[in-house]
């Protein structure tokens, strides 16, 4: 498993005070107005991605620069990283359950409240597709398991052995401890959830994972649930998770921090707020990560998370930046 090498980037500090002094004008007019009415100022278009899948961000940048939309920019880019057999927690390559099986999870939500869902899902190499497709041609939400795989084939996805050299050996290795936690090492861990404005102010997203590594069979984690691993709202933002999914669940955090901006906070307040109220459930635990990423109408962005490490990937017009976010517990030197 590959780990992460984090950049600091300069430019995120003062994207930060500009947020900071935009929140603070919001802040106020939000008082006598309704938050969701921020002025165009905008930064749009944009794109932002949980972790340094800067491939992913070029990609839906690709479509959103040349006026292309945000369903479409946030569908392409997370494809990206589910055709990349290295990475090990997304699509092909993914790490399998600890039956050996490689089974998927994934969501998208476009600037109508659409949304579509695909969990348990086997053999398949862009589960966001599905997820797209049982959203567009469906009258459904979710589909899981073994119809969510015959729905796929129905609609021209090719049968894919999911499991590589990499991960079969890794998971044969496992298999001498058959070790298994439901806590994702802090660092080690790569759920991709994007979120994109478009030209016309749209916002949409996409989450998808392999989920947690060796999983009990038929587990499905936060990220193909709408609200707990992404949520869209339109007139107010959008907010994505990556870490434990579990805890995630609980605090339908996705949802919570879409709400948080909706009441006036920033997507940085809302992140760590969401992290906080986990936190207060989890008194002095230490042995988790989870990262959420957030984005305001107004292309503002935020990101915090449980232990130092986790960052985000974003592309607008002044051009890619890697931002690392801030953390509830501080980095142990
Ligand atoms: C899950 N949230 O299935 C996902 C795991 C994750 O990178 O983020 N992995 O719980």
């Amino acid at each position: 498993m590959k780990r992460r090498t984090f950049i600091k980037n300069s430019t995120f500090s003062a994207a930060g005070l500009i947020s900071a002094s935009l929140l603070a004008s919001n802040n106020n007019e939000q008082k006598e107005k309704k938050p969701s009415k921020i002025a165009s100022t905008s930064n749009k278009p944009i794109v932002v991605c949980t972790w340094n899948f800067n491939k992913a961000t070029s990609k839906a940048w690709e479509i959103l620069s040349t006026d292309g939309n945000s369903l479409d920019a946030v569908e392409q880019g997370v494809m990206v990283e589910e055709a990349d057999p290295t990475n090990e927690t997304v699509g092909l390559g993914g790490r399998p359950d600890r039956d050996g099986n490689v089974t998927l999870d994934a969501c998208i939500m476009d600037k109508d409240g659409n949304c579509g869902s695909v969990v348990y899902l086997q053999n398949i190499v862009h589960p966001i597709s599905v997820a797209r497709k049982v959203m567009e041609n469906t009258p459904h939400i979710i589909l899981a398991g073994k119809g969510a795989e015959q729905f796929a084939y129905e609609n021209g996805f090719k049968k894919t052995d999911l499991l590589t050299e990499s991960t079969k050996k890794q998971y044969e290795e496992w298999k001498k401890t058959s070790k298994y936690e439901t806590i994702i090492n802090i660092e080690n861990h790569d759920t991709i959830g994007m979120l994109a404005i478009d030209n016309n102010g749209d916002i949409a997203g996409a989450c998808t994972t392999s989920g947690m590594a060796y999983k009990v069979a038929g587990r499905v984690g936060d990220s193909p649930i709408i609200g707990a691993g992404l949520y869209i709202d339109n007139e107010v933002g959008g907010a994505t998770a990556t870490g434990v999914g579990e805890e995630v669940i609980k605090t339908v955090g996705s949802f919570l921090i879409v709400e948080l901006m909706r009441q006036g906070k920033s997507p940085q307040e809302a992140c760590e707020e969401g992290v906080k109220r986990i936190m207060k459930k989890n008194k002095g635990r230490t042995d988790f990560q989870i990262g959420f990423l957030a984005i305001n109408k107004n292309g503002e962005t935020g990101g915090y998370c449980v232990h130092p490490g986790f960052t985000y990937s974003q592309f607008t017009n002044t051009g890619q930046t890697e931002n690392q976010v801030e953390s509830f517990y501080k980095k142990q030197n």
